[in-house]
């Protein structure tokens, strides 16, 4: 069914009666933050932007737009690369913006869980963990930004997945309110639960369009007592794969993050960055930046790295290794790894796909779909980096140099993801790891998806939205 906009100004008092006036923005000035995503690249409207401060208001708005159909884009932090949090052009959605509903409620130590409010900040969460000597493990660059609602409903994914997994692994209750304002909450922490259907995982992932989350139980992990990082040059895709199967062997659980970075993305990032020194003299096709961590005492965990490295030499996968000497050797490494997103921003142009495949698979991808792309744009800089650890890489080939952004961007969907994505799925791989489908991947869905999935997703989303008014738009192709 169409969402009937209502005028601005009585959806206007509406929410103004509900979250008061203080807590609502309208106007372009007021509203231009809510309705724009951070790249500048999707820019919607909305009749009003409103703020609650509990789960109580959320409520009340979502059965007031739900009597008077409006549709209802849900928000955290804004920091979503597909478009999903940001309201479309037609100017009749109302966003619910979490950002005030940002307390840590509870940290219980002994059930090594953290009941949040959907609006904290990852950084906040991992924050309140650590000041309880805690680790909630979930690592991402927008962790300042990115809200704990986002992430689950993205199942945001980062550089510890190999270690830890994604967002959907690290939960164990949430709270949402659904379409017509009813709460559903499962604010348990629970480790065992077996009652039935696990309805809280229907809202992972689900990118707003089932309910608005509004709250969390979350896992905590021990902290680790030591970490030992370094960045290693590799012969190629395939020696980074054997020599994380060595790191695994050599080291149990202690492989924290695996990360590829190809020699246009640290040349990139270096000269984006400015003042930092490369951390490898020479120069090198192919790096990864390796962190372990563990509960062991630091020694024992360098020496661990040592005869990782040492076998790699030894087996002619490793060409060159830096090892972090210090605590802020280990934040530039890893400044260097989290920038690179923001220095293709920056430098514009930059075609992003974020595909997985399993890893056994990883290497002969990553050297196929190079090679398919330089084929198309000989002179691309192949920006390749990520999570392969985990299977994921972010395959962003970059505008050439003497290139303006807007020609390179328009062969975006043919030929260069048409192909990237298409090598990925033929691979029995994902044609979006860890951002999500918002409306940037939407049409995909159609062409990768089968037409159970996509009949299954259309029922899910009717049984819970029939009126399809919560971040209508978003993931699912129109029916
Ligand atoms: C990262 O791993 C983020 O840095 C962003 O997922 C990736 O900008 C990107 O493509
Ligand atoms: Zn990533």
């Amino acid at each position: 069914m169409q969402a009937v906009p209502k005028t601005q100004e009585s959806t206007l008092r509406a929410m103004e009666a509900i979250v008061g006036a203080n807590a609502c923005r309208t106007g372009e000035a007021d509203t231009q933050a809510y309705v724009t995503d951070y790249r500048g690249i999707y820019r919607g409207q909305a009749q009003v932007v409103v703020l609650p401060s509990s789960t109580e208001q959320v409520s009340q708005v979502l059965q007031w737009c739900h009597a008077n159909r409006v549709p209802v884009v849900p928000q955290g932090g804004n920091t979503s690369l597909m478009g999903g949090a940001v309201p479309d052009d037609s100017g009749t959605a109302v966003v619910v913006n979490l950002s005030r509903m940002n307390r840590v409620l509870e940290v219980d130590t002994i059930n090594d869980t953290m009941t949040v409010q959907a609006g904290v900040t990852l950084s906040a969460a991992r924050g309140a963990a650590e000041a309880e000597g805690r680790l909630f493990p979930l690592r991402i660059g927008s962790e300042g930004s990115c809200q704990i609602g986002g992430n689950l409903s993205t199942n945001a994914g980062g550089t510890a997945v190999l270690r830890y997994g994604n967002m959907r692994d690290l939960v164990l209750g949430i709270e949402a309110v659904l379409p017509d304002g009813r709460i559903f909450s499962s604010l348990r922490g629970l480790r065992k639960d077996n009652t039935g259907y696990d309805l809280k995982q229907l809202f992972i992932g689900a990118e707003g369009t089932l309910g608005i989350i509004t709250g969390a139980v979350l896992k905590l992990m021990p902290q680790p007592r030591s970490t030992a990082v370094a960045l290693v040059a590799v012969k190629g895709p395939a020696a980074a794969v054997a020599l994380l199967g060595e790191a695994k062997r050599l080291s149990g659980q202690a492989v924290s993050a695996f990360e590829l970075i190809s020699r246009p993305a640290l040349e990139l990032v270096l000269e984006y960055l400015g003042n930092v020194a490369a951390p490898l003299q020479d120069r090198h096709d192919w790096m990864v930046l390796v962190e372990l961590t563990s509960g062991t005492d630091a020694e024992s965990l360098n020496a661990t790295l040592m005869e990782i490295l040492e076998s790699g030499f030894g087996q002619g996968l490793v060409l060159d290794a830096a090892v972090a000497a210090s605590l802020s050797d280990v934040q530039t490494f890893w400044r260097i790894r989290e920038e690179i997103s923001d220095a293709q921003t920056r430098t514009g142009g930059s075609i992003k796909c974020d595909v997985s495949v399993p890893l056994s698979r990883i290497a002969a991808f990553v050297e196929e779909a190079s090679a398919g792309v330089l084929a198309l744009v000989p002179d691309a800089r192949m920006v390749i980096y990520g999570h392969m650890g985990d299977g994921n890489v972010h395959f962003n080939p970059l505008r050439p140099r003497d290139q303006a952004a807007k020609d390179f961007l328009a062969q975006w969907y043919e030929p260069v993801s048409t192909l990237v994505d298409g090598l990925a799925y033929a691979g029995n791989g994902s044609v979006s790891a860890e951002h999500g489908i918002g409306v940037a991947k939407r049409d995909d869905l159609v062409r990768y998806k089968s037409q159970v999935e996509l009949e299954l997703m259309w029922q899910v989303k009717r049984a819970l939205d029939p009126m399809n008014l919560l971040n209508p738009g978003k993931v699912l192709p129109a029916p």
